[in-house]
């Protein structure tokens, strides 16, 4: 960058500064505080959520990527590369989130129901040596025990039992992980059992579904080193009917088990809040995970945009004042545009909305204490073209990475020497 840009920033950045301390906003404790808050990466962006098994399953499970652009990572090798290229374009220390399907398998078959930690040890040697936490997943599809579409709910006992071992084993994984890293790793558990038209009998896969949830989660783990979380789901394509892991049926399967519920932010209906679930599930949870994700009609897993969902999700974390509590995640998948750019979109737009938490005046909330409805929703209006933008440019170049769009340069050339040789 030319010095008369980094003074420009540096200016801009006085300026927003004298704006919003003049507001009663602290923002230097604003950046301290967006600074300690690490966004999991979901690994999956980066190969389209293909894994490294070569089983030749398909996707299944209702989830669909779209697009073929050039590059995508083939190998643990490449998508470490790829991880590596976006994280050192995004502010701060982040997480890497890994699927089961993920391990290093050496090029032998290893079926899910014998993974081991030892087929991760090239992730967590990588995470440690770049200071990164992992978080991880079974994986539930992609693979020939799930091609009806049921799990840990289905009808035959047997493949229960192997999806009860995929993902007790899981948990003994995550837990290796986050004892190897000292930051406990989140293994989030997302199944896609559902039925494409309606159901005769809702109940006894549900009954189903809690037996095996009890086997899985049988053994207790220190939760220094591994925490769990349960994800559930509207519908899927092929599971419109009806959702076994619905957002109720896991909502009381967490409270009643203390376990984390994982709210994916495209897993609810169009015109629900899942901003508003965040002050009520923290009264009943221990801790929440969010797979921060954007609808968009029948899809669920868009790149992040800088909208008007993610603002109120990131506000509502900050308001609760309980934002440890939280773990934040991204689920998307896009292969239609450059996989590291999407990456980088997603996770500079979720920390610009947590910014912009952090910096909402006092007055907002003081109106409201007031009795003021009038005060509070002139102020929320005006607080939206505040400087901000000052505020997140000075925080990238504080933190080495590009300022506004200069990372798309970075991307192009990466796209140009990297990705462009995977043929
Ligand atoms: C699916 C869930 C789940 C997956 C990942 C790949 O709808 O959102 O989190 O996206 O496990
Ligand atoms: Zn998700």
């Amino acid at each position: 960058m030319k010095p008369s840009q980094s003074s420009a920033i540096a200016r801009a950045y006085a300026l927003a500064h004298e704006r919003y301390t003049a507001l009663g906003v602290d923002v230097d404790t604003a950046l301290k505080l967006l600074g300690r808050m690490p966004i999991s990466l979901q690994c999956w962006q980066g190969d389209d959520v293909g894994g490294f098994e070569h089983s030749g399953s398909a996707l299944g499970g209702g989830l669909a990527v779209t697009g073929n652009h050039a590059g995508k990572a083939r190998t643990p090798e490449e998508l470490r590369a790829d991880l590596e290229k976006a994280l050192s374009l995004i502010p701060g220390q982040h997480r890497v989130n890994l699927h089961a399907m993920y391990g290093e398998f050496g090029g032998r078959s290893v079926d899910r129901d014998t993974i081991e930690a030892a087929h991760f040890q090239g992730w967590i040697d990588w995470a440690a040596s770049h200071g990164l936490g992992l978080d991880f997943n079974p994986t539930c599809f992609a693979h020939p025990k799930a091609t009806d579409g049921f799990t840990l709910s289905h009808c035959e006992r047997g493949i229960r039992s192997f999806w009860i071992e995929h993902c007790r084993r899981s948990r003994e994984i995550g837990a290796v992980m986050g004892k190897a890293l000292g930051t406990p790793c989140v293994t989030n558990v997302w199944i896609p059992d559902g039925f494409k038209d309606t159901p005769a009998d809702r109940s006894a896969p549900r009954e189903r579904l809690v037996e095996s949830l009890d086997a899985v989660f049988k053994k207790s783990l220190p939760p220094e080193h591994q925490l769990d979380a349960l994800e559930p789901k509207l519908f899927g394509i092929g599971a419109e009917s009806c959702t076994v892991g619905s957002y109720d049926f896991l909502l009381g399967y967490a409270v009643t088990r203390s376990k984390l519920l994982c709210l994916d932010a495209g897993h609810f209906h169009p015109t629900e809040s899942v901003a508003d679930k965040i002050s009520s599930l923290l009264l009943y949870l221990p801790e929440l995970l969010l797979h921060v994700s954007r609808g968009v009609r029948w899809d669920s897993d868009h790149v992040v945009t800088f909208n008007d969902d993610l603002l109120a999700i990131a506000r509502e974390v900050i308001a609760t004042g309980q934002s440890e509590r939280v773990h934040l995640g991204l689920d998307y998948f896009d292969a239609s545009i450059n996989r590291i750019a999407a990456w980088v979109i997603g996770s500079r737009n979720l920390l610009r909305a947590l910014l912009v938490a952090l910096l909402e005046p006092p007055d907002i909330h003081a109106a409201e204490l007031a009795d003021d409805p009038t005060a509070r929703l002139a102020l929320q209006e005006e607080s939206r073209s505040l400087p901000f933008g000052a505020i997140w440019d000075f925080y990238c170049e504080s933190k080495g990475v590009p300022v506004g769009e200069a990372w798309l340069e970075e991307v192009r050339a990466h796209e140009q020497n990297v990705l462009s040789q995977r043929v």
